[in-house]
């Protein structure tokens, strides 16, 4: 069977930049929308924002998976995370019910659950109760909830990823734990967008590090296999180490932010 037709939101930003290209050499078709593009980009390319139902519905054509993307990815104000993400996240899966394209990967954030505690012996599973940290966080919530409204409701596929830190590598000691890698996400995707997967998912997006201390299960079982472990930077990160870093609770340092003030 052939691969999906993918729409990736959201494809300028840090995330949709990078996994774009692998999502292309990798062999699927990809549309990608964003408010803007990198100049000189090719391929196949929508322009405009996510609230706009016009433009959701002309980027949803002929697709048979959206990436989803777009949106605020730190913390910000009020009304800009209400209005990014989740009006944003709501005309997205509204539109996609209405033109019956069935799988939608969310991208959600560990900030859903931030306030979370380690515990010696515990992993935090993918479906830990929301704890947001941020409005930002809070938003992430809000998005998940959303999808599974539309799984129960409408009938969609909804894959909800809480995304660790998907950088290039892992950038302070809590990353060590929480890192995705760009080539991991790729196979995450992979795996998300597959139409065996049905009904409501939630995952956690993080590399197969020594130090996690989240759950890989729930991505394992649609097919989630990370190859990539923060732990061949270890050494060089905590050379590094701030001291204050926040590294016992999920979020780090969003955990401390001022609500509604950019990070
Ligand atoms: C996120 O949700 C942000 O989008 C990203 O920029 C990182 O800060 C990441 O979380 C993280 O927790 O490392």
């Amino acid at each position: 069977t052939p691969l999906p037709h993918l729409l990736v939101t959201g494809s300028a930003g840090g995330l949709g930049r990078e996994l774009v290209p692998r999502l292309l050499a990798a062999g699927y078709r990809v549309r990608s929308m964003d408010l803007a593009h990198p100049d000189g980009l090719d391929g196949d390319l929508v322009t405009g924002s996510v609230t706009d139902t016009a433009v959701v519905e002309r980027a949803l054509e002929g697709v048979d998976a959206v990436v989803h993307l777009a949106g605020q990815s730190r913390e910000a104000p009020w009304e800009q995370v209400l209005d990014a993400n989740v009006h944003g996240t709501w005309t997205l899966l509204d539109a996609c019910a209405r033109l019956g394209v069935r799988k939608v990967v969310l991208a959600s954030s560990n900030h859903a659950v931030g306030m979370v505690a380690r515990r010696e012996g515990v992993v935090v599973p993918a479906d830990e109760p929301f704890r947001p940290d941020t409005y930002y966080g809070w938003s992430k919530t809000a998005g998940e909830s959303l999808g599974r409204l539309f799984v129960e409701r409408a009938g969609l596929d909804v894959v909800a990823v809480r995304i660790g830190s998907c950088f290039e590598r892992p950038q302070n000691v809590r990353a060590l734990a929480t890192w995705m890698s760009y080539e991991d996400c790729v196979r995450l995707v992979a795996a998300a967008v597959d139409p065996a997967v049905t009904g409501w998912r939630s995952v956690w997006g993080i590399s197969r590090n020594t130090r996690r201390w989240w759950s890989l299960a729930e991505g394992e079982a649609i097919g989630y296999d990370p190859r990539d472990d923060s732990e061949e930077f270890a050494e060089q990160v905590l050379a590094a180490a701030d001291p204050d870093e926040v590294v016992d609770l999920v979020g780090g340092g969003f955990t401390a932010t001022p609500l509604g003030q950019p990070n």
